[in-house]
């Protein structure tokens, strides 16, 4: 089987990955399985291009097929913020509990249609001849009220869903993984590495 590195240090979607990947005909490893240490710094100004800066890199470093996601919250009543910089909001080590209460507090009295909120993912994949291809998923939702869930990562306790009437955060991963932005990315993404096998 062929092998593909994920170049994510976020075991929130690593674990999504994963389970999304498991019928993809490639070993899927993260960063730490292929004992790939590197500090690379997101400075593009899309998620296609941070995708591609995060998985050129580690292309070039380990000279195998490296895939990387670079994802993130729109809230459109905070022009789009925190967008790309999503991991680093309020901090890269606050906890999500201080950044979801912060952006319930900002949407306070804000009515529901105002509240338009999506998550985005770029995953670019990196070829060690140094082409990349990049594939983009989104899902609609609005900011809930206030924090709900247990499951996912980051901000998925405030995207609420409407077809669900839940957060992404009360859903179980396949669930999730039935609708979300990442795993709309990786299916196409998937057909992509198909034609590479
Ligand atoms: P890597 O760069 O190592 O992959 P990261 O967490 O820094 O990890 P990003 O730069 O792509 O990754 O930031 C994505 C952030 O967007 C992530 O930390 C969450 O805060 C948020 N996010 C992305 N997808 C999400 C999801 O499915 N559910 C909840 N929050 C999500």
């Amino acid at each position: 089987m062929r092998r593909i590195i994920f170049a994510t240090s976020n075991e929130g979607k690593m674990r999504e990955i994963r389970l999304i990947m498991e019928d993809s005909g490639y070993e899927v490893v993260s960063l730490k399985e292929a004992g790939v240490v590197a500090d690379i710094e997101e400075n593009g100004t899309t998620f296609e291009e941070n995708a591609m800066i995060k998985a050129s890199e580690i292309a070039k470093l380990t000279g195998e097929l490296v895939l990387a996601d670079d994802s993130g919250l729109e809230v459109d009543y905070l022009d789009k913020a925190p967008g790309i910089y999503s991991a680093r909001f309020l901090g890269e080590n606050t906890d999500y509990t201080v950044k979801n209460n912060y952006i319930i507090d900002k949407l306070n009295r804000v009515p529901v249609e105002q509240r338009t909120a999506r998550f985005v993912c770029a995953i670019a994949l990196a070829m060690p001849d140094g082409t990349c291809v990049t594939r983009r998923g989104t899902i609609e939702g609005y900011i809930g009220y206030e924090i709900r869930g247990e499951n996912g990562f980051g901000y998925d306790p405030i995207f609420m869903v409407p077809e669900y009437d839940k957060t992404t955060a009360e859903l179980s991963m396949e669930e999730k993984n039935k609708i979300s932005h990442r795993a709309k990315a990786l299916l196409a993404m998937k057909e992509v590495l198909v034609e590479l096998q």
